[in-house]
């Protein structure tokens, strides 16, 4: 059935028939992070919302129409871009090719190329991939820089692993030799790998892993998102500066607990993209969900964002009467008649844009852009329309943030990470 769907997606037949599938299959929608679903799922209702008080449905703001201004084309699966500085930038794809652009062009050799490290990524639904990728800090004067991928394990039990590695620019490429693992972690499904990477002012590295997949966080008796024993589910903290591969910064709030000490914040189902505001430093996530509701978040120290107790501020396991004493709700949340899977973004910083500014710009995969403005103490939902819009079929992938503060939206027309047509969009007025 999953193949069925994702074909709908490919020939732009899935919107029209929505409804006819909502009604006649009682099945959860493949998206990205949730796909290998088995008819086990749970269906959480999206009419139970244990507490009235705390949906994250805040009324909505006035639409804002952008312009989309294209920066790089002949890419694929563009997940990430950095900027390490204000002519260059570096495009890593999902098939494990990094690209460094000067002036909005490729050059001929690839940056790095991590293919022969990674698992081999389908060529039709793919969670798996070159996921994650940031610039250390001080990347000018130590040319640092890290990712996140899918490797191939032998371990049992597992589908691949993820790693976390460093590797070192020599200015127009990087050494594949010059890899330092920081960390791996066993990933039991082919989905939910999470993989954002960001640096917080701090110094210190976050990672964003997902619940490891399948569908209901149905490994172990909690799930993994709950089980504070496990890094899978989690958003972390670490050190990379320190030690051989990382150390765990001593005011993590699980430090000295029976619990990993890395974890920043837990309860996450696929974090699929973070990001720091720069001026607030509040880090944004939007936790892909499951079968209904999709959430942004602000992640604090130590928190407990739900799942799979809740997905968004309804009650998922068990479908009713669960307790969301402890739980950090979403700030908003909307349902899949909007969209079927999050992809998280960043608060506008930049200047080119000023109706933009302090409000924190996201979309649903499936192209709908949104943004978040606060009003008093809620977080207001508006929509955001492009006047000069490419194509009608845009997969949103990711989203990047340039030195400068202005954004980019990562696209592909397929949503598969060896088929259609990427590009890099900057936002304009
Ligand atoms: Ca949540």
């Amino acid at each position: 059935m999953d193949d069925f769907l994702v074909v709908l997606y490919t020939l732009n037949l899935f919107k029209p028939m929505k409804k006819l599938i909502y009604s006649l299959l009682a099945i959860p929608l493949l998206c990205l992070s949730c796909s290998n679903r088995s008819s086990e799922d749970k269906s959480a209702s999206p009419d139970v919302n244990t507490d009235s008080s705390n949906t994250a449905n805040n009324g909505s703001a006035a639409a804002i129409s952008l312009k989309l201004i294209k920066v790089a084309d002949n890419i694929t699966s563009p997940l990430n871009v950095v900027f390490p500085d204000d002519k260059t930038m570096l495009v890593g794809e999902q098939h494990g090719v990094i690209s460094l652009f000067k002036d909005g062009q490729a050059l001929a050799e690839p940056f790095l190329d991590l293919r022969s490290k990674m698992v081999k990524i389908g060529t039709s639904y793919e969670e798996r991939g070159l996921l994650g990728l940031v610039l250390h800090p001080q990347f000018k004067s130590n040319n640092k820089f890290y990712v996140y991928y899918s490797a191939p394990s032998s371990a049992t039990g597992s589908d691949h692993k993820s790693v976390l590695s460093e590797f070192v620019s020599n200015g127009t490429t990087a050494d594949i030799k010059s890899e330092r693992i920081i960390l791996t972690v066993e990933e039991p499904e082919s989905n939910h790998n999470g993989g954002c990477l960001k640096f917080g002012n701090d110094g210190y590295l976050y990672v964003g892993l997902g619940d490891g997949g399948g569908a209901g966080d149905k490994h172990g008796n909690t799930g993994n998102g709950q089980n504070l024993n496990t890094l899978l589910g989690k958003i972390l903290r670490i050190d990379i500066d320190e030690g051989s591969t990382y150390t765990v910064p001593s005011d993590n709030p699980f430090v000295g607990k029976n619990a990993k000490p890395e974890i920043w914040a837990y309860g996450l189902r696929n974090p699929w993209r973070f990001s720091f505001d720069r001026k607030t430093n509040l880090l944004f996530a939007a936790d892909v969900g499951q079968n209904t509701w999709e959430e942004i978040d602000i992640i604090e120290k130590g928190g407990n964002y739900g799942w799979k107790i809740m997905e968004a501020t309804h009650c998922f396991d068990p479908e009713k009467n669960c307790n969301p004493s402890g739980l950090k709700l979403p700030i908003n949340e909307y349902n899949h008649s909007e969209g079927i899977s999050i992809t998280g973004g960043y608060v506008y910083n930049g200047t080119s844009i000023p109706e933009l500014s302090g409000k924190y710009l996201f979309a649903d995969w499936t192209g709908p852009l949104f943004f978040l403005q606060k009003s008093a103490d809620k977080w207001q939902r508006g929509n955001i329309s492009i006047s000069n819009k490419p194509s009608e079929n845009l997969k949103v992938l990711s989203f990047a943030e340039d030195n400068a503060g202005e954004l980019y939206v990562l696209t592909n027309t397929a949503g598969s990470p060896e088929r259609g047509t990427g590009a890099i969009y900057k936002f304009a007025k």
